[in-house]
């Protein structure tokens, strides 16, 4: 495969195939482990992620990349293949989270900064030995207007971060998957989540430029907008469609390689309802696909639910998911098709 970062970024958002987010941190896919009564452990986790990077038919036909966290990156499967060459074989590309994840910032109660910055040179030139071509991290910025969150210092922070981690990713050869994620776990309406969606791109591009990102060789991983889940609406897929639409193109410049949604805590139905809904207004000028984690995650751990018995059908239910997820990528889901499987 080619090694330009225009080449690889557009392999990442290929026709109909989208990212596999496996690279929940160790608290995080112990909260998922938790919820199926699975213990996590080196090995459970490691049975886990092989079950769904040897899912030959999701693999080959729907995910183009999976992020991985710096434990699978390392991981050897039980008969001793590198996870990462199970997934090479399946013509996906081993991408890697290389943020240190979000912690309180200083002054600004409620607002988070995303850490990692120290020594990320170095991080990215062994990730790229171990054969990540992509890399991602996350901002997140929550939202309680009352409370004055997100500050601007909480965006133009982030922002910062963001636009330096995707320099040192483009030096080192590795497409950076910017993430700033405005949270939809607030009690706010769908027009604020627009309107703090909006000044957090805004900010990101500015830092992008100033960094001398080039954008071709970046993806953009961005929320939908909707509004918070606390207030109680579920916005339809056509005004998230609308809406989105009209925020990226005000903000994000057709000149990205590309962009792979998160779910944030939709239902995996949801999810895929609203990418559908925002390709099927096209054509766009960028290519918009899937990035998800728990959207694409949650049926097949429930599925697996820690047995080698359910291997199968947990493959199952991840093909399912992904090939739903295929369609909605190119603006071809019907519901109909979630009651047909
Ligand atoms: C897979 O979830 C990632 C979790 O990261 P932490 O364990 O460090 O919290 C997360 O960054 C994820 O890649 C994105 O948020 C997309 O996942 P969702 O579940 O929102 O689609």
């Amino acid at each position: 495969m080619s090694e330009r970062l225009e080449d690889i970024a557009a392999a990442m958002v290929a026709d109909g195939k989208g990212l596999l987010a496996a690279d929940e941190s160790s608290g995080t896919i112990k909260k998922r482990f938790d919820v199926i009564g699975v213990e996590s452990t080196a090995d459970s986790r490691r049975d886990y992620r092989e079950m769904m990077f040897r899912a030959k038919e999701a693999m080959t036909r729907y995910i183009s990349g999976v992020i991985l966290y710096d434990e699978t990156i390392r991981q050897k499967a039980a008969d001793g293949t590198p996870l990462v060459d199970i997934i090479k074989a399946t013509g996906a590309i081993p991408g890697i989270k290389v943020d240190a994840g979000a912690k309180p910032l200083a002054g600004y109660p409620g607002d988070t900064i995303t850490e990692g910055l120290d020594g990320l040179r170095e991080r990215l030139a062994d990730y790229y030995t171990l054969g990540a071509r992509f890399a991602k991290w996350r901002a997140v910025i929550d939202i309680d207007v009352a409370k004055g969150v997100p500050s601007a210092t909480s965006i133009g922070s982030n922002a910062h971060a963001l636009a330096r981690y995707a320099a040192l990713c483009q030096e080192a050869g590795i497409v950076p998957i910017v993430e700033p994620e405005v949270l939809m776990d607030g009690a706010h309406d769908i027009g604020t989540c627009y309107e703090i969606s909006k000044a957090t791109l805004t900010k990101l591009y500015t830092e992008l430029y100033a960094a001398r990102v080039v954008l071709e060789g970046t993806i953009l991983k961005p929320n939908m907008v909707l509004a918070g889940k606390k207030s109680g609406n579920t916005s339809s897929p056509e005004e998230v469609a609308e809406k989105t639409i009209k925020l990226f193109r005000e903000t994000v410049p057709a000149a990205i390689g590309g962009i792979a949604f998160l779910s944030g805590g939709q239902s995996d139905e949801e999810a895929t309802a609203n990418l559908n809904a925002i390709n099927a207004i096209g054509p766009h000028p960028w290519k918009l696909t899937f990035s998800y984690g728990r959207a694409l995650q949650a049926a097949p751990q429930k599925a697996w639910s820690g047995k080698a018995a359910n291997v199968a059908a947990a493959q199952a239910a991840f093909a399912h998911r992904a090939q739903m997820n295929h369609l909605a990528a190119l603006g071809k889901w019907q519901p109909e098709l979630e009651q047909a499987a």
